[in-house]
């Protein structure tokens, strides 16, 4: 089997015979031990002389290399998150577009091929990951690497209507057609990709995935990323630790608990959802007292100014809650900015009654199948989970919600808190199947079978006119 090389914004640092940290390490891990290879990306270190690390442990070689600091401000904080990332969540309010950004955004990319392409042999198969590294594949071509290479998209695919509000979105959709393969979480994705190749473009759609734009052949096609149960279900069960956080108010009397797991995004609609807890509250008072709130939001990309925001925000609403309605007692809603051990994590997930997954927009979003296959069988408890995470696509058993809707998630908390126990069972079995289904070793088997697989050779089936402009 050819080698895999995988490229990624950020390489997590694995040592053998230690845990790996989050489903998408794991996956791509056990993917490059088992056909050796190299593990190329940013080591997360902004120096003014950043020089290529290579360090081989067992059959994989971590490739790692630093930025400096007008990079990581041009293509990391400026291009990729505060143009790139609000407008794939379709916040285009949230947006700004700076030209040199992109311009730092474009530089980065050919300088990480540069940097990669005397790690390469000739029939490697590159694995490019998510939206750091969209014009990647066009570098690699410029440079003269005729490898096999796709391309997995985490976020979302967003609308062409959303899409063009992008400057340069012309010129990055061209530099994204050079992949082999292009793969996203979801169809909604995928079909959002597909019209503006057909009506931006005028590109060919074809059979079997295959299109053709800007003169390149090419597939895309949705590979929604798992979770490994069986793992995640062990991990859970051996958790013994201090279980009295939850579940319980001071007195010791029982209280049930949501939790809710999510790096302090916008995107993750938590200022939403922290204002339909507290309509629980106010409108069904006899849920008081016998609930708590478990909110587990670690900070990420804190020197981005639209994150210092929602930070502030939250705190005043937590702030807000707890003063109006805490006890001697009760604490109805615990804020935590802190990240937990994954042991700790999936032992929460099955202590509590109800898994609260509410993004205004997600990708897929990993939290709300590892809470369901954290569950104890004989005793599920229920998923509220919002329309917008490509994991409700899937999971269409959860209690599916629209986070804009505050009125509409304070009944669906209350109907979740009230659920007899039959019906807890039916909904966990059924997300269960698709869970192990579609899981993590699945989606990475299934994308590099068709990354290893035959080229793209597109039949004509549609052509769309050329708009107006
Ligand atoms: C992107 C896309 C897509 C969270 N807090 C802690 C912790 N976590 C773990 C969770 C989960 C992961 O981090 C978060 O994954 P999500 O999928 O929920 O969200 P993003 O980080 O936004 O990921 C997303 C994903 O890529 C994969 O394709 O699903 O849509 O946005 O595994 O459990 N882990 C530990 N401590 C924490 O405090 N150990």
């Amino acid at each position: 089997m050819s080698r895999l090389v995988v490229v990624s914004n950020r390489v997590a640092p694995i040592k053998e015979g230690k845990a790996v940290a989050g489903g998408l390490a794991v996956g791509v891990f056990d993917a490059l031990r088992d056909s050796g290879g190299v593990w190329f990306g940013w080591n997360g270190e902004v120096t003014s002389q950043p020089k290529l690390v290579c360090e081989t442990v067992g059959s994989i070689t971590y490739a790692t290399i630093g930025l400096n600091k007008r990079d990581y401000d041009q293509y990391y904080r400026g291009f990729s998150n505060a143009t790139l990332w609000p407008i794939f969540h379709y916040r285009i309010d949230l947006a700004r577009y700076n030209r040199d950004e992109y311009e730092g955004y474009r530089r980065v990319n050919r300088m990480l091929a540069e940097q990669l392409k005397p790690l390469l042999q000739p029939d490697d198969v590159l694995w490019i990951h998510d939206y750091h590294l969209i014009p990647f594949a066009e570098e690699c071509r410029q440079l003269g690497i005729r490898n096999r290479i796709g391309f997995f998209l985490h976020i979302p695919f967003p609308a062409p209507e959303i899409l063009t509000a992008i400057p340069p979105h012309n010129e990055l959709l061209k530099t994204f057609c050079s992949y082999d393969l292009i793969g996203f979480q979801t169809e909604v994705d995928r079909q959002a990709f597909e019209d503006y190749i057909a009506r931006e473009v005028r590109g060919l759609i074809g059979a079997d995935n295959a299109m053709t734009a800007y003169g390149h052949d090419f597939r895309a096609k949705h590979y929604p990323i798992g979770v490994m149960p069986d793992e995640i279900r062990k991990t859970a069960e051996s958790y013994r630790g201090r279980r009295n956080m939850i579940g319980r108010r001071e007195s010791g009397e029982p209280c049930e608990t949501i939790i809710s797991v999510d790096r302090l995004d916008y995107s993750k609609g938590l200022v939403e959802r922290f204002g339909a807890y507290e309509e629980l509250l106010d409108r069904f008072p006899e849920h008081r007292r016998q609930v708590q709130f478990l909110q587990i939001a670690p900070t990420s990309r804190s020197d981005v100014k639209t994150y210092q925001h929602i930070r502030q925000q939250l705190e005043t609403q937590a702030g807000h809650i707890n003063g109006r309605y805490a006890d001697l007692d009760w604490m109805p809603l615990h804020y935590l900015n802190k990240s937990h051990e994954r042991k700790i994590l999936m032992g929460l997930f099955r202590a509590a009654r109800i898994g609260l997954v509410t993004p205004l927009r997600d990708g897929m979003n990993l939290v709300a199948k590892e809470y369901v296959a954290a569950q104890n069988p004989d005793d599920p408890g229920v998923l509220v989970l919002s329309r917008f995470a490509g994991a409700a696509r899937e999971l269409s058993s959860a209690v599916i919600v629209n986070p804009y809707d505050r009125v509409g998630m304070a009944e669906a908390l209350d109907r979740a808190l009230r659920m007899p126990l039959e019906e807890r069972k039916d909904r966990y079995e059924s997300m269960m199947r698709v869970i192990r289904q579609n899981d993590l070793a699945g989606w990475r088997d299934n994308f590099l079978r068709d990354l290893r697989g035959p080229a793209s050779r597109p039949v004509l089936l549609r052509q769309t006119p050329a708009r107006a402009v």
